[in-house]
């Protein structure tokens, strides 16, 4: 049976230049679809709806996929925002906090990129830096904007027994592109990858029965450049269970 993955999605509200209405798209990169098909899974994205639908949403999924986007609301790790907070989405959080929790209750495997390992942090008691400017030892380029995301820029040290070992060299290269960093690790997790600036760029966990993997690095992006990170898509769609 293929397996299907459900991948959280975005809302964004533009201006059509044709007809200067408003509209609002439920959406999530395409090259999320991307990584799943080619792996052979089956892509579904969740609209951004209401906490009681978790269960309906999650019933039709076998993996739950939380995709990049806002920061996370630091009240949700009790801190207040600091100036170089991003933009949030509080709906948004409290929508895939919904979609976490019935994946757990359910037993199913949950992935995040990006926001979504930091929203998998912050869910389990975990803590952020809110900008990587207020931890000095970070000096890496974390940010490689104008470089574009296809291409890895920084190298990372995956530990040994983790499930990036299942698919990943002891050191690679990841695209970067987060201005935020991991601070306190939640309880359930441990840190299986780290920048050499000492980042955390990936938490892994089982949580009563569900697999749990979160990586900072965009590999929806790398993949069509970088093997190991189509390798990310292979692993949820084959083995991640
Ligand atoms: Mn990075």
């Amino acid at each position: 049976m293929i397996r299907k993955i459900g991948i959280a999605g975005n809302e964004r509200t533009a201006v059509n230049p044709e007809d200067q209405n408003e509209y609002t798209f439920s959406y999530t990169p395409k090259e999320f679809v991307e990584g799943v098909t080619k792996a052979g899974g089956l892509p579904i994205i969740l609209p951004l709806g209401q906490p009681e639908q978790a269960k309906d949403y999650i019933d039709l999924i076998d993996v739950l996929l939380l995709a990049g986007g806002q920061d996370v609301d630091p009240s949700l790790y009790d801190q207040d925002p600091h100036e170089k907070l991003g933009d949030l989405f509080k709906q948004r959080d409290t929508f895939e906090l919904a979609l976490i929790q019935e994946a757990i209750r359910q037993k199913k495997p949950i992935a995040g990129v990006c926001r979504g390992m930091q929203l998998l942090n912050v869910a389990f008691g975990g803590t952020m830096i809110q900008d990587l400017s207020l931890d000095p030892s970070l000096t890496l380029a974390h940010v490689q904007s104008p470089v574009p995301l296809t291409k890895a820029t920084h190298e990372i040290t995956i530990e040994p027994n983790s499930y990036l070992a299942e698919f990943l060299p002891e050191t690679v290269a990841v695209n970067s592109y987060h201005h935020q960093a991991v601070d306190q690790i939640a309880p359930p997790f441990t840190v299986t990858a780290r920048a050499t600036d000492g980042a955390v760029e990936a938490i892994e966990g089982v949580i009563d029965s569900s697999c749990i993997l979160g990586v900072q690095w965009h590999p929806e992006q790398g993949f069509k450049t970088n093997p190991t990170d189509q390798e990310f898509f292979t692993y949820l769609v084959e083995r991640f269970n």
